[in-house]
């Protein structure tokens, strides 16, 4: 949450465009013979005729809702025309969804600065664009003014009776004693007008706009009117629309911290709030949220639009609610494989089209225990490194759910009810990649790892040493997995997303049925530490120079920097003890014969723990992986020019790493070794 209390952010001038029932108008655009039809986009599932995600105007009149399944909008509205999702992977695919988005973004992006913040919403900051009108063609200075803009909407503006709306609009418009950052507003109705009128143009697709002097205040007033049109917020109308707006409807508040403001002070509408002090609210809240609410019960966000046209990160996800819940190890492992390789794809196309790269793998699910009493128990959520490929994912997938399954269930569970189901169930899995960055200057190609084959070694390394864990749930937690981000809500129930803002994404955690498909929002990976001190063995960045170097020297021996074996075991036992703090040991000792390149029944049984916590097991289980192997690498041979390709954080490790007398346990092999593949001591 923000907390700084900005200056003069009330001459700024913010839009909030988002599209008319996005999926609907997408599907129409693909067979235009729905236009104007009470139509839904309903879930490719054919339960009760599959769950409604995108409902039409046309239908909503009808008493069409989101929440309803095709059956029940059926018996509302006998012509509605439904229209099923795409599907791949055995599940949605939004492709079509997000390129739509994407063209819509590619309008919008022309003016000002411009931020995705979900696959049909987008932030303007206008600020410049209208002082330049302001300067060289104000409204009133206009010989006619766009008729779309005269519909706008504003905030407080009195109608007098019997005469024309847009007349009085007009005025408003062009009043040349009104104050700066109102013409500046004036100014920013009509570019959001023009806006919304080349979108249509270009894509035929309709939007509504919020125009204020911040995010928070654009967004609500662009939900105020639709379809199609555009609303302001005049700064005078601030202190009557919170007023009067109730505290869950606030953007973070429709969780937890909503409720404990009506339990705790008896806030109802935002404008309660203003009767606290802000040491009450810190008092009661912290220093940072208190703050944060004294600022939104006046209007106040300091809050940027980032200059971001790109996803932070990309998800795939599917819930299985109910009698569909997964109750075998192997049914879970085929989903993951399934959203991995989607993931992959979108992680490919990135790398592609936009040259960037993704470092965190994250895993968020959703389970049930019926027979504990501790029920209540969330599955914990992972992260780890990201390895490109959609095996290396897969693998990397599985191992971190046994990681937080074996948290889950616990030592006890484990060992008495295998991988059985036995009393517990998963209702959604969701895999995430983000810390997304551009891939650095000078990488070559890093396709053609993609197609390695699958390191196991590696992958048992990563659950022993870089699982780590993820914070399921902001700090309002607990609400739908949606709304604790900065977008607020847009999802019934995750099967796929695509995060675009900057909030905490806790990907799991509702309680509907399976409507996939979100919108917006940002992981809750604590990925930064992800990175930290992790040993990689896949090289995800390869720099053409590196590249070479390694090439000739995969089979030579290492003569420096080769991490000594005791070195090499204190550092491994240290962090063992770590990840037994955090309660993530490796997972795979209890299954042993749980093949993660593809699931078995002969799979699905329990290992039995000895007592010196080592894994008893009559088959495969884990033979070299547990073990940790030394990794060197020939600092001597390495060309001066290459490391010029690197990094630059990267350039001074490594040459601290090439003084003499210099110890390798000094350096952070987290980072540096993303960048050289190991070569395996023998
Ligand atoms: N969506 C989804 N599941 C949800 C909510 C939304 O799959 N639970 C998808 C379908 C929507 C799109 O996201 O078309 C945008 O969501 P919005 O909440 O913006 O709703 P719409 O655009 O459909 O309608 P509105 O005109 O009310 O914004």
């Amino acid at each position: 949450m923000p907390v700084a209390r900005p200056e003069s952010s009330d001459s700024r001038v913010i839009a909030h465009i988002d599209l008319d029932c996005f999926y609907v108008q997408v599907e129409q655009r693909k067979q235009p013979q729905l236009r104007g039809l009470p139509t839904a986009v309903v879930q490719y599932n054919e339960w009760k005729g599959g769950a409604l995600i995108a409902v039409s105007y046309e239908a909503r009149k009808f008493g069409v809702k989101r929440s309803m399944r095709g059956e029940e909008a059926k018996e509302v509205c006998p012509q509605i025309q439904l229209v099923q999702v795409p599907v791949a992977h055995c599940k949605a695919d939004l492709s079509t969804y997000r390129n739509a988005g994407s063209e819509v973004v590619s309008v919008l992006s022309r003016k000002g600065r411009c931020e995705r913040a979900s696959i049909d919403e987008v932030y303007l900051d206008l600020t410049h664009v209208a002082e330049t009108m302001l300067l060289e063609t104000p409204p009133e200075s206009l010989e006619e003014i766009d008729e779309e803009a005269l519909k706008s909407h504003i905030l407080g503006l009195r109608i007098e009776e019997g005469t024309d709306a847009i007349e009085n609009v007009r005025e408003w418009m062009c009043r040349s004693n009104a104050q700066h950052k109102d013409k500046l507003l004036a100014c920013g109705i009509l570019i959001v007008a023009e806006l919304r009128r080349q979108v249509l143009k270009e894509t035929e697709f309709t939007c509504s706009a919020g125009i204020a002097h911040n995010k928070m205040l654009a967004k609500l007033a662009s939900g105020m009117n639709k379809p199609a049109q555009q609303t302001v917020v005049p700064f005078s109308s601030v202190k009557g629309l919170l007023g009067s707006l109730p505290i869950r409807k606030m953007k973070q508040l429709g969780g937890k911290l909503g409720v404990a403001l009506q339990v705790d002070l008896g806030v109802n509408n935002v404008g309660d709030l203003l009767q606290f002090p802000e040491a009450k609210l810190q008092e009661h809240y912290g220093v940072n949220t208190g703050t944060w609410l004294w600022n939104i019960a006046r209007g106040i966000d300091g809050e940027e639009v980032e200059g971001r046209l790109l996803p932070k990160s990309h998800g795939s996800g599917k819930s299985f609610p109910g009698p569909r819940a997964l109750k075998t190890i192997s049914s879970v492992q085929y989903w993951l494989n399934q959203l991995c390789e989607e993931l992959n794809e979108r992680l490919c196309s990135d790398l592609d089209q936009n040259k960037r790269i993704a470092h965190t793998l994250t895993l968020h699910v959703r389970a049930y225990k019926s027979s504990d009493t501790d029920s209540q128990k969330k599955f914990p959520s992972k992260s780890c490194p990201l390895r490109y490929g959609t095996a290396k994912i897969q693998e990397d997938a599985f191992n971190l759910f046994q990681a937080g399954f074996r948290e889950y269930i616990g030592f006890y569970g484990v060992k008495t009810q295998g991988i059985q189901c036995n009393g517990w169930g998963i209702t959604a899995l969701s895999i995430s990649a983000s810390k997304i960055v551009p891939l650095p200057s000078g990488t070559c190609s890093i396709m053609k790892y993609f197609h390695g084959p699958s390191t196991s070694n590696s992958s048992k390394q990563l659950v022993d040493n870089s699982i780590l864990e993820v914070s399921p749930l902001s700090p309002s937690g607990g609400e739908r997995c949606s709304e604790v981000n900065s977008c607020e809500p847009k999802i019934e129930f995750l099967g796929e997303e695509e995060r675009w803002n900057k909030d905490p994404l806790p990907v799991l955690g509702q309680e509907e049925e399976e409507r996939s498909i979100l919108k917006g929002q940002d992981p809750s990976c604590s990925s930064s530490k992800a990175q930290d001190g992790v040993i990689q063995e896949t090289s995800l960045v390869i720099p053409t120079g590196v590249a070479r170097f390694l090439e000739q020297n995969q089979s030579t021996q290492p003569r420096e920097l080769a991490w000594n074996d005791s070195q090499v075991k204190s550092e491994h036992k240290e962090h063992k003890r770590k990840m037994k703090d955090k309660g993530t040991p490796s997972i795979l000792k209890f299954f042993k014969s749980c093949n993660p390149s593809g699931p078995s029944e002969s799979q699905e049984q329990v290992q039995t723990l000895q007592e010196n916590g080592t894994t008893s097991s009559d088959s495969t289980s884990y033979p070299s992986g547990q073990r940790r192997e030394a990794w060197s690498y020939r600092i001597d041979e390495i060309d001066p020019a290459v490391i010029d390709e690197l990094p630059p954080e990267i350039q001074d490790e490594l040459r601290a790493w090439m003084q003499p007398h210099k110890q390798p346990n000094v350096v952070n092999r987290g980072s540096i070794a993303r960048y050289f593949s190991p070569i395996r001591k023998t």
